[in-house]
């Protein structure tokens, strides 16, 4: 029932090297000051990919003394954007170049299908960073018509260093949408890798030095949380952070600022998102879409649309036909082809998806399919689909960031944009529905950051993207991002002969 693909017995050598495991300070790959380093698993078997090198306090300083100089005396923020923006498109050329080997890093170190990283990741990346090359040459202040005998214009300068702390689900996208709008925008950056994945990072900052970026720019420390995340998040010489992670870390990197030197903080946290199936939705389509809604990216994503709404009138239909969905998901080594669903990213993450697929056993919902380990090694689960899930529930509450599909049952629309606002997240939502009354109500009603009408997880580089509540603070991508990266003086000199 599940693919006859051979999960990870055998599992594909991919073919690529490990060429950069230390930490790129001021343009130099240099070993942590400690000399400690840490191992990079592969989720596929839980064997070492690579030793690291683990930077803490002493390396954030060394690298953010290289960000201040390069930003207080550097040529970065001083060239002309033209120059700036043409370095970030060699950038991008260099990135299409190593498609496939960035794409073969990324699914080794993160778990995710080959063809995904490939064919969709690493392309948004490259667009993403077109995209901000594009920007660098038009971003300019205002005249502005204010009262009295004065000329009044915004300079709209870049901020400083920026601190950007990044997550282990998409590495190599989430690096990108970080350092695009804030190299764009003429800063320098501090930047800390998740634990998990530091090494598809590294090699794209390579090929960014080769595209010609000073020394100094871009400083990449690999480490963990509380020690090298906190030391950026609480440096006195940071003066801009950028967090993406739990609703639980960002509260602590947030206070972190605060204590410090009281340095502007986005968040992109976690969601608990709602995909909601109207009465008049073509199930075939609509089991589909929530289906990839859900298991994308073996479900860690934070907008995962994880509360499958589908009114009472097809839900039965709907529920036979995601779990035979479910079933037919190939799930496997993510270097083979027609894989759809890899391993989970590490030991941690798959206690704690096989945990709550317990809890939601024991509160009573239906296991329709799925709910076990896949294999015997490394990180793998079976697709899982629960029915007759309620609104109290763990697993209609919490971010199970896994391959679980929790699929509600509601009555009317007042009535189920009542209980998709009833959470404390506010990321995303999905809506199917033919109807363009329903869709204008739902989009009006939601409570959250982005609404995919009939699609999902679409991730132009133009679309912003942020949270309502605590989903974070702030909005990444497209022209947003650009505000969080600039600071805007206002300068007013008065004039001596109004008539002129
Ligand atoms: O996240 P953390 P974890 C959610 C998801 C997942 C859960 C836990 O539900 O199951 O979070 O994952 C750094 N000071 N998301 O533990 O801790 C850490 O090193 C400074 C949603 O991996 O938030 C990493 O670089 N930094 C999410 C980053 O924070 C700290 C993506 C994220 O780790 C720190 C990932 C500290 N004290 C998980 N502690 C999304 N929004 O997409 C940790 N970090």
């Amino acid at each position: 029932r599940y693919s006859t693909a051979a999960v990870v017995e055998e599992p594909i050598n991919p073919s690529v090297n490990v060429n950069y495991t230390q930490l790129l300070i001021n343009g130099q790959f240099v070993d942590a000051a400690t000399g400690k380093t840490f191992e990079t698993l592969d989720p596929r078997t839980g064997n070492v990919i690579a030793s690291v090198a683990e930077g803490d306090a002493e390396d954030v300083n060394r690298a953010v003394s290289a960000a201040r100089k390069a930003f207080d005396e550097g040529p970065w923020p001083r060239m002309s954007p033209y120059e700036r923006s043409k370095i970030l498109l060699r950038f991008a050329d260099l990135l299409e170049k190593h498609n496939d080997e960035i794409a073969a890093l990324e699914t080794w170190d993160n778990g995710k299908p080959f063809e995904q990283a490939a064919k969709a990741e690493v392309p948004l990346v490259i667009r993403l960073m077109r995209y901000y090359a594009g920007w660098a040459d038009k971003i300019h202040g205002l005249t502005v018509p204010a009262d009295g005998l004065h000329q009044v214009q915004t300079l709209h300068e870049p901020i400083g260093v920026a601190g950007q702390i990044i997550p282990w689900n998409f590495p190599l996208l989430m690096y990108a949408w970080k350092i695009g709008p804030a190299l764009a925008c003429g800063n320098t950056i501090v930047l800390k890798t998740a634990e998990q994945t530091p090494l598809s990072a590294l090699y794209a900052s390579k090929l960014l030095h080769e595209a010609g970026l000073p020394p100094g720019v871009l400083n990449v420390v690999s480490g963990y949380g509380p020690t090298a995340g906190a030391a950026l998040a609480s440096h006195m010489d940071v003066d801009k952070l950028a967090f993406t992670g739990s609703t639980a870390t960002g509260k602590i990197v947030l206070q972190l600022a605060a204590r410090s030197n009281l340095k502007p903080v986005t968040l992109e946290l976690g969601g608990k998102s709602p995909f909601i199936v109207c009465e008049d939705a073509n199930v075939d389509e609509a089991v589909e879409l929530a289906h990839f809604a859900l298991f994308f990216n073996q479900g860690q994503c934070c907008c995962a649309g994880s509360r499958t709404f589908v009114h009472e009138s097809i839900y039965d239909e709907f529920v036979e036909k995601a779990k035979a969905r479910a079933l037919r998901r190939t799930v496997g080594d993510p270097f083979k082809a027609g894989i759809e669903q890899g391993p989970q990213i590490d030991s941690d993450q798959f206690e704690k998806i096989l945990r709550y697929i317990r809890s939601g056993v024991e509160n009573g919902a239906t296991l329709e399919t799925g709910g076990e380990r896949f294999g015997k090694e490394g990180f793998f689960i079976k697709p899982t689909v629960f029915s007759n899930v309620q609104d109290g529930m763990l697993i209609a509450q919490d971010e199970i960031f896994g391959p679980v599909q929790s699929i509600l049952k509601f009555k009317d629309l007042g009535e189920v944009i009542r209980r998709a606002n009833a959470t404390s997240y506010g990321l995303a939502a999905g809506v199917f529905t033919q109807n363009l009354d329903t869709a204008n109500t739902l989009t009006r009603a939601l409570k959250v950051g982005t609404v995919w009408i009939n699609c999902f997880d679409v991730f132009d580089a133009a679309i912003p993207f942020g949270g309502y509540k605590m989903s974070g603070h702030g909005r990444e991508k497209g022209i947003y991002s650009l505000q969080n990266y600039l600071q805007v003086k206002a300068v007013i000199t008065p004039l001596k002969n109004p008539a002129c």
